[in-house]
C-alpha cells in the first residue's frame, strides 16, 4: 500500500475533478436504484442521475442533515445489510436520540487510509511511537486514529483518555514521538507533567501532535508548540463521515481533503448557494465511496473556507482551514454574533492569561450577557488588587476590541476552572438551563 503516492495526491486538478465527477454519478445511480430514502429524498427534489452532467450538477443535489440520522435511528437509511457490516460507531449528541453510523469492511479501509495519508503528510511513520489519547469505543477518535498509526507502520500506544499521570509515565518510558488527542486534553497531559516534574519538551521524545475533535485557535497552536517543543497539526472529521478523515501536513495551512474520497463545498447556510475558494460559509460533504452510509452534500453545520491553489507540500487536494466552530455554536451578544473561538484566539494573544477560560451566558431582562473567566498564567497571578485590576481592564479592552461587544470578564487562579480529556466545554449557556 502506497501512502504518499504522487499519482493521486499531485494529480492534477482537471483529473481528479473528473475522477469525483464518475465516483459521484456512480453513487447516484447507485442510490437511486437501491435505497428508498435517497431515491425519495431525489424525486422530492425532482433530480434524476441522467441530470448529473458535470460535477457541478451535484448542486442540483438534495442537502443530508444530521436530523436524516436521527430520524432514521438506528440503521433505516444504512445502504449494506447486516452481514456486510463490520463495525458500528455512535455519536452521542447533546440532544435526541444519538446517531449511529455503520461501516462495511471497505469503508473502514478507505477511512484508515484517509488516516494513514493524513498522518503521513504530517511527517510520521515507521519508528514514531503514537500515543492514542482519544476515547476508545464508540467515539471514532481512538480506533479511527489507532488503524490509522498501525497503516503507517508506527508503533501505537493505545492509551485513551484519562489516568492521565500514568499517560505522562507512559509518554516518557515508552519514548512516544508523537500524541493524537484534544488540543484540550494536551494542555491538561502538559500541566500534569509539570506537576510529576516532567518537562515534556527536554524529558521527552514528544515531537509531533494532531490534535482536534473540537475547535482551537492559531495562538493556542503556537502557545502549544512554544511550551512543549511540538509540532501541532490539525485534524478534523465527524461521526457520520466515518470519524477524523483529514490532516494538516507539515505546511499547517489546513487540512487536505482526499477529493478522491470526498467532495468539498462552501455553501452560504442562508441562501444555501455556493461560495468561492477563500470566502467562509458552511462546510458541505459527499463522501464518494461510502458503502454502509453515503452522506451526500451532508451540511455538517461547521464554519470554514477553502483554498484551492496547489499547497507547497505538493499536494492539489483542497485545503481547509481551521473551523471557526459550529453554525450552533455562535453566540448572538446584543445583536452581534461571537464565536468562541475568537474569543480563544484575542485571550491568547494576551501574555498575562493562561490557557484556559471559561464563557457564562446569562439573560438579564431582556438582554444576553456574556462573562467570561479568565485563568491567569502562573507567573502574573498576584496579591495586589491594582496589578490584577489592570490585567482586568486590559483583558476586558482587548476582548472588546476584538468582538465588537462589551464583555464582563473575571480573573480567576490558575488551576481552578476544569480540565478536560475529551472535548471541553468552554460554554455555560444559562439561558437554556
Ligand atoms: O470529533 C471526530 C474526530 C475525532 C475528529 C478525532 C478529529 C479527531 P464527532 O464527535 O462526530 O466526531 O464531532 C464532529 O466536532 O462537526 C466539529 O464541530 C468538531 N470538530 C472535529 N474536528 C474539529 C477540528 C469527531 N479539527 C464535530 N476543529 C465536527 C474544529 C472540530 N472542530
Amino acid at each position: 500500500m502506497v501512502l504518499w503516492d504522487p499519482r493521486i495526491e499531485e494529480m492534477p486538478k482537471e483529473d481528479l475533478q473528473r475522477m469525483q465527477y464518475k465516483l459521484l454519478k456512480s453513487l447516484v445511480y447507485r442510490l437511486y436504484s437501491f435505497s428508498p430514502f435517497y431515491h425519495d429524498r431525489m424525486k422530492e427534489q425532482n433530480v434524476h442521475p441522467d441530470d448529473i452532467r458535470e460535477l457541478s450538477d451535484v448542486r442540483k443535489l438534495p442537502f443530508m442533515f444530521k436530523r436524516d440520522l436521527r430520524d432514521n435511528y438506528p440503521d433505516k437509511i444504512f445502504t449494506a445489510t447486516k452481514e456486510e457490516l463490520v463495525r458500528y460507531h455512535v455519536s452521542s449528541g447533546t440532544t435526541g436520540k444519538p446517531t449511529v453510523v455503520g461501516y462495511t469492511q471497505n469503508d473502514l479501509d478507505l477511512w484508515t487510509t484517509s488516516l494513514a495519508r493524513g498522518l503521513t503528510s504530517a511527517g510520521l511513520g515507521r519508528g514514531d511511537v503514537i500515543q492514542v489519547s482519544y476515547g476508545y469505543g464508540l467515539f471514532t477518535g481512538g480506533l479511527g486514529l489507532h488503524y490509522g498509526a498501525e497503516r503507517i507502520g508506527a508503533t501505537v500506544l493505545p492509551t485513551s483518555v484519562g489516568n492521565t499521570e500514568r499517560q505522562v509515565e507512559l509518554m516518557q518510558d515508552l519514548g512516544a514521538t508523537a500524541i493524537a488527542c484534544t488540543p484540550s486534553y494536551l494542555l491538561h497531559i502538559g500541566e500534569v507533567a509539570e506537576k510529576m516534574g516532567i518537562n515534556i519538551k527536554k524529558d521527552t521524545k514528544l515531537r509531533t501532535a494532531i490534535l482536534g475533535a473540537e475547535p482551537w485557535t492559531e495562538r493556542m497552536r503556537t502557545r502549544m508548540e512554544d511550551w512543549l517543543g511540538i509540532k501541532a497539526y490539525d485534524i478534523y472529521g465527524t461521526s457520520e463521515l466515518s470519524g477524523p478523515m483529514f490532516t494538516e501536513c507539515l505546511e499547517q495551512k489546513g487540512f487536505h481533503i482526499w477529493s478522491d474520497l470526498a467532495l468539498v463545498e462552501i455553501i452560504d447556510p442562508k441562501t444555501e448557494e455556493p461560495l468561492e475558494a477563500g470566502e467562509k460559509g458552511e462546510l458541505t460533504i459527499t463522501i464518494l465511496q461510502k458503502e454502509a452510509l453515503p452522506m451526500i452534500r451532508y451540511r455538517i453545520g461547521d464554519i470554514s473556507s477553502m483554498e484551492t491553489e496547489t499547497c507547497a507540500c505538493g499536494r492539489t487536494h483542497p485545503r481547509i482551514q481551521r473551523i471557526q466552530g459550529r453554525v450552533d455554536d455562535m453566540l448572538i451578544i446584543r445583536g452581534i454574533n461571537v464565536f468562541p473561538s475568537q474569543i480563544e484566539y484575542a485571550l491568547m494573544g494576551i501574555p498575562e492569561v493562561g490557557q484556559h477560560f471559561q464563557i457564562i451566558v446569562e439573560r438579564k431582562g431582556a438582554l444576553d450577557d456574556m462573562l467570561v473567566r479568565v485563568e491567569l498564567s502562573k507567573g502574573s497571578f498576584s496579591d495586589k488588587i491594582n496589578d490584577l485590576m489592570k490585567i482586568r481592564q486590559n483583558v476586558e479592552h482587548r476582548l472588546r476590541n476584538s468582538l465588537n461587544v462589551n464583555v464582563d470578564v473575571e480573573l480567576v487562579e490558575p488551576g481552578s476552572l476544569p480540565r478536560f480529556e475529551g472535548k471541553s466545554k468552554k460554554v455555560i449557556d444559562k439561558r437554556s438551563l
